[in-house]
């Protein structure tokens, strides 16, 4: 937790003085990125470790709803689509742990975090796979809409953070493009198909229009994450954008958007009807969907891995010149 003085802003901290932040901030409107060694305001930090961990620990706890269906895929092709998709989210949370690992974050300290609950991770990874088209769902939509999200977060002011989403994001591209695929094929097959189609996306619309937070009027982080050029755009903002993408294709497909409200405005923009957030908060505290599960499995994770851990530690503890065998 950090300090403020009085008679200053929230965002500077004890110690900090506002020529620092001036400068800090110029260099920020002149298009610089900050790097790990770099001043900082204590705020700037915190706001990036507490993003970028919650951030590392969706891509791992959202390997776990597409990973069940890895054995039950219906073909080798789709299965091997499917392991590729998976092990990339794991790729994932690496780079993006290590990135937060560069503001003096330990991984102990963040997995203790998500496994005490006092980090969150993504609220769409608290929803069931219950048929084999929620794979491509999640693939279309959970997918589109981190994509959205994350192109604007790869022009984001900490370069490691920056860096890390210029790659995350050209594979999230691939698996948005391989559950589109996947869906358009069966919203075209027979009838049950095409309504395996409809269910999933009936269960998974509301879920990812929820992902990218609350609306900006709820969102207590968005005014200092904007200063500092983490956040390019606000949570409205880059919602819109995935609806707006979204909605036609969907159409396109065959399908119907699950919201009665929807329309479209005179300059395009498609508009939705209210959204359920007292779902999304339950769903965020593990009060409804599989939020105490998905810890469960994570603390499992962690305690079968114990033995790997002490392992590795003891190996690079050896004397030196030990032969390793
Ligand atoms: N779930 O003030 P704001 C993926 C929390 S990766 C849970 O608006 P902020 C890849 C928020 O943390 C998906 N909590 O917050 C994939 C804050 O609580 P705190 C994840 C949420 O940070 C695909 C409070 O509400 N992407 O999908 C959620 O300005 C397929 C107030 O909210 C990222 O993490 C939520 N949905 O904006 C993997 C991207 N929304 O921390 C496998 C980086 C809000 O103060 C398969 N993160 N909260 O206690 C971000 O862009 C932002 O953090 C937002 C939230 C936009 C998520």
């Amino acid at each position: 937790m950090t300090q403020t003085q009085p008679n200053l802003p929230k965002h500077i901290s004890a110690g900090e003085t506002p020529e620092q932040h001036a400068a800090f901030e110029a260099r920020i409107a002149a298009g610089e990125k900050i790097e790990p060694g770099d001043w900082m305001p204590a705020e700037y930090r915190r706001q990036l470790i507490r993003m970028i961990s919650q951030h590392a620990h969706s891509e791992v706890v959202g390997m776990l709803p597409e990973g069940e269906w890895i054995s039950k895929a219906p073909t080798l092709k789709r299965k091997t689509i499917l392991m590729a998709k998976v092990q990339d989210e794991a790729g994932h949370g690496q780079y993006l742990y290590h990135a937060a690992e560069t503001l003096g974050i330990t991984r102990e300290e963040m997995i203790e975090a998500l496994l005490t609950r006092k980090a969150k991770y993504s609220s769409i990874f608290n929803y069931p796979t219950t048929t084999w088209a929620d794979v491509g769902m999640v693939g279309w939509l959970v997918d589109g809409a981190a994509i959205k999200n994350q192109t604007m977060l790869a022009g984001c002011s900490y370069g490691p953070y920056s860096r890390a989403m210029v790659r995350i994001c050209s594979e999230e591209t691939f698996h948005h493009k391989q559950g589109k695929e996947m869906i358009v094929l069966y919203a075209q097959g027979t009838p049950e198909q095409k309504q395996m189609a409809q269910d999933a996306l009936n269960r998974w619309w509301w879920p990812a229009v929820q992902m990218l937070g609350p609306h900006d009027s709820d969102s207590p982080n968005t005014g200092e994450l904007s200063r500092w050029g983490i956040k390019l755009k606000t949570n409205d903002e880059v919602r819109q954008e995935f609806i707006n993408e979204h909605v036609p294709e969907l159409m396109e497909a065959g399908l119907t958007v699950p919201d009665p409200d929807m329309h479209q405005d005179e300059a395009g923009n498609w508009i939705h009807g209210p959204i359920d957030w007292t779902e999304f908060w339950a769903v965020i505290k593990g009060e409804r969907g599989l939020g105490k599960q998905r810890i469960a499995t994570r603390q499992a994770a962690q305690d079968e891995g114990a033995w790997v851990r002490d392992a590795l530690e003891a190996y690079m503890a050896r004397p030196k010149g030990e032969a390793a065998d």
